[in-house]
């Protein structure tokens, strides 16, 4: 017998970032062939009803199997990170290929390369950091690895190890907007910094919850509007990641409004944490340390605003796993240690998704499609993955995800796939989780039950591109 389709979804609700409809799905080779009803036999029928069927989500900002400037490994490889995507409803992720000083960006790219093929489980393609734009990196590495299919970099202005200058930005985005490439920015002021976190350890306030003290909004905010002055000085495309707060928010938005290309980015810890979940006895709050650091409750509704109203235009996880209790994570310098010693960032790989479904969707802050813009839709066209990722559409990828909107779980750490020893979403309930996924046309993950092999994930080419 020879069929029509590999797979049908059948009797779901589709969403994209567009619309919403009642409509099946026909899949064969692992694409999307058909979108309409009576599609016709197939191999296998997958039953939809009850469940919203949306693009498997793009988590375009995550630290995966990645060195940081101290040396210190992140928990996750490119197999445990994304089953941990997968069960999140994340089909494609977007790590960090990171340079540091004296590293040939293309070696970087390629021990990269090496280490993600193994054992990648979803699909995924690379960001380049650039933290040594030697002239050889700018006028040789960079427009090759642009054009062999890394499209986007991310620059630092803040950390010792990391950090360019003005000028250096300036070199970086001349060529990113001379290949075809968007820069991400980490802004933060760093002399200020420097100088409260001199201050804060002089004065004998070495513990966690003195971190937020140390990077207050109002470097997030100079650093944000810098970044985009040096946007407006080249003409090139940049996207800030991690906005914490309105007030850089709003430089973001007078930027825009003078015409510089500038996107926005937030991430799930911004929505839910403030600066006194830092604040517990002992080294607790090293939990809920990254940087930007968590804000306060007006922040949060600033954000709730900017990812609503469309400032924002995507929303990835910062997933950068250091566990608590390991020489390679946050007591890597003991549970003494002041806390410009402790690594920066908190899990979220696999709650980004269920995260803004349950406080977003399901609490009416933000419309079904605006939650699949904001988590695939965006990311996917913003970093050249569109028209075969993110979205729902007759030649897209079978990268699908089944949500149960009524499933209700109280997050634990034994819930989740990652292998990080705590999550600091510990107890929050969440409403809406995604109970089947697809990548290209293969479930990987089915009521509790991952299936596939580590290596199955593939890398993505991107094409260098202009966004209008
Ligand atoms: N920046 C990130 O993007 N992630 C983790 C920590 C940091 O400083
Ligand atoms: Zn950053
Ligand atoms: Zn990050």
């Amino acid at each position: 017998m020879t069929y029509s389709y590999d797979l049908v979804i059948r009797g779901g609700t589709v969403a994209t970032a567009a619309e919403t409809v009642f409509c099946d799905i026909g899949i064969r080779d692992g694409v999307i062939v058909a979108l309409g009803s009576d599609l016709g036999n197939a191999k296998e029928v997958l039953d939809a009803s009850g469940r919203l069927v949306l693009p498997g989500g793009v988590d375009a900002h995550c630290h995966v199997d990645q060195v940081s400037s101290t040396g210190l490994i992140t928990a996750d490889d490119f197999y445990s990170g994304g089953v941990s995507a997968a069960c999140g409803g994340t089909t494609t992720i977007v790590p960090f290929a990171a340079q540091h000083r004296g590293n040939s960006l293309v070696q970087v790219v390629r021990d990269y390369e090496a280490k993600a093929a193994p054992k990648a489980f979803v699909d995924y393609a690379f960001h380049l950091i650039v933290s040594d734009p030697t002239p050889t990196v700018l006028s040789e590495e960079l427009p090759q690895l642009i054009h062999e299919g890394h499209p986007s970099l991310k620059v630092y202005l803040t950390y010792d190890a990391l950090r360019l200058t003005d000028k250096q930005v300036l070199d970086v985005l001349l060529v990113a907007r001379r290949e075809g490439a968007i820069t991400l920015f980490h802004a933060e002021h760093h002399e200020s910094i420097a100088w409260h976190i001199e201050r804060l350890l002089a004065e004998g306030k070495t513990g966690p919850k003195w971190h937020p003290y140390a990077r207050p909004e109002a470097a997030e905010r100079e650093a944000t509007g810098r970044a985009c002055f040096l946007a407006e000085v080249t003409g090139a495309p940049i996207l800030i990641v991690h906005v914490s707060a309105g007030a850089p928010l709003d430089e973001i938005r007078r930027a825009r409004a003078r015409g510089v290309h500038v996107l926005a980015e937030t991430c799930p810890q911004y929505l839910v944490f403030t600066k006194e979940d830092l604040d517990k006895p002992g080294f607790e709050g090293a939990k809920w340390m990254f940087s930007p650091p968590a804000r306060d409750h007006a922040a949060q509704e600033a954000l709730w605003e900017g990812l609503a109203d469309g400032t924002f235009d995507i929303f990835s996880s910062d997933h950068a796993p250091y566990r608590y209790d390991d020489p390679q994570g946050k007591k890597a310098h003991g549970e003494h240690a002041p806390f410009t010693k402790v690594p920066n960032g908190v899990p979220s790989l696999e709650l980004r998704m269920p995260l803004l479904f349950s406080e977003g969707v399901k609490k009416g802050r933000l419309s079904l499609e605006r939650f699949v813009a904001l988590t695939a839709t965006n990311p996917a066209r913003i970093y050249g993955l569109l028209p075969r990722k993110g979205t729902i559409a007759v030649g897209a990828d079978a990268d699908l995800a089944l949500w149960d909107p009524e499933r209700t779980h109280t997050v634990t750490r034994e819930l989740l796939h990652d292998r990080m020893d705590y999550t600091p979403f510990e107890g929050t309930q969440l409403t809406g989780w995604p109970v089947t996924t697809l990548s290209r046309g293969e479930v990987i993950w089915h009521e509790g039950e991952v299936r596939g092999a580590p290596g199955r994930g593939r890398l993505i080419h991107r094409p260098a591109h202009r966004i209008s």
